[in-house]
């Protein structure tokens, strides 16, 4: 069942086990009271859907259905609506910029996807953007050795944009998918967003096939909506990669994300290693937070 989303499942097990609880406690109700409301309202809270969000599915549980459809799929179809969005991985530029806060998982997102394009038969070049920390250059460096990739990386240069200006235009050049990593940044820093903005003007001397992917932390929840609201404020923010989904995480983020902000989640983590990387299909993933009858 469920194939590639099997980590996913596992990793969102709290939150599923709650809300599937809860489904079940009002499962013989033909209408829902105003405990029962609160009930659902709280379990979803908890998965980290926006408060908007909510709303709509206790509006649409409100109105009577003489359908014997039952109450966790009416929620499932009105999440599922949320989530519409016209987004395919193949929309996917042939230069990706990763950008978010610092451990969100860029670098190793940027290992699986190199991974993931050159196991489709593209070649890859990885661009070690976070020019910053020795330790930064190496975790790269080690993930296109293991990967067999080719990277760029510039020991004499501080300048981010100056090492990802010279990856693209190489890249391109020899027909590679180019995925930059950058450092990561608070996006209170404006010094370090304005680099951000100046290592994409860069780049696109060189090419406008540019996707900038923001890397989020599942588990940091609402407050990571706040993050991509300020990161889109300086570089316009073309698709989402949610991180760390086998781990801790609550899972409501990329409903958020999708129906709030109308940015498509690309891809979504579920591990450390270079192939814990899969594309977001979300009604596997809302079978992730809501439950499957065929659990
Ligand atoms: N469980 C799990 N761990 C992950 C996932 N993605 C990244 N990590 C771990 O999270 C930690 C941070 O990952 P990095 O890729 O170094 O994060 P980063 O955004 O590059 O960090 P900075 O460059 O310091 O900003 C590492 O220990 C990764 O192994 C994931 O999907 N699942
Ligand atoms: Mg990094």
């Amino acid at each position: 069942m469920l194939g590639i989303f099997k980590k996913t499942f596992k990793g969102l097990e709290k939150t599923r086990k709650k809300v599937a609880n809860a489904f079940s406690l009002i499962s013989n109700k033909s209408y829902l009271d105003e405990s029962d409301i609160e009930l659902l309202e709280d379990c979803l809270s908890q998965a980290d859907i926006s408060y908007p969000i909510i709303e709509n599915v206790v509006d649409e549980l409100k109105v009577k259905d003489s359908s014997s459809i039952n109450w966790k799929d009416r929620a499932h179809k009105v999440l599922l609506s949320k989530l519409v969005i016209s987004q395919s991985v193949d929309d996917i530029k042939k230069v990706i910029i990763l950008v978010g806060i610092n451990g969100s998982g860029k670098t190793t997102s940027a290992a699986k996807l190199a991974q993931y394009y050159s196991s489709n038969g593209e070649k890859v070049c990885l661009v070690a953007g976070d020019t910053y920390r020795a330790a930064a250059v190496e975790q790269i460096e080690t993930w296109s050795d293991r990967l067999n990739v080719r990277l760029v990386q510039n020991p004499n240069t501080t300048d981010p944009a100056s090492v990802a200006f010279d990856g693209v235009e190489s890249g391109m050049s020899r027909g590679e998918r180019v995925i930059v990593d950058t450092a990561g940044r608070l996006h209170t820093s404006t010094n370090l967003m304005n680099e951000l903005e100046k290592i994409h003007r860069v780049i696109s001397k060189v090419t406008d096939q540019i996707t900038t992917l923001m890397v989020i932390d599942g588990n940091i929840g609402k407050n990571s909506l706040m993050q991509l609201e300020h990161f889109n404020k300086y570089l316009n923010i073309d698709g989402i990669i949610i991180t760390k989904l086998d781990g801790t995480a609550k899972g409501g983020v990329a409903l958020t994300a999708i129906s709030e902000y109308n940015i498509p989640v690309y891809y979504i983590g579920v591990g450390e290693g270079s192939d814990d990387l899969i594309p977001f299909i979300p009604d596997d993933y809302l079978k992730s937070i809501l439950g499957d009858d065929g659990e």
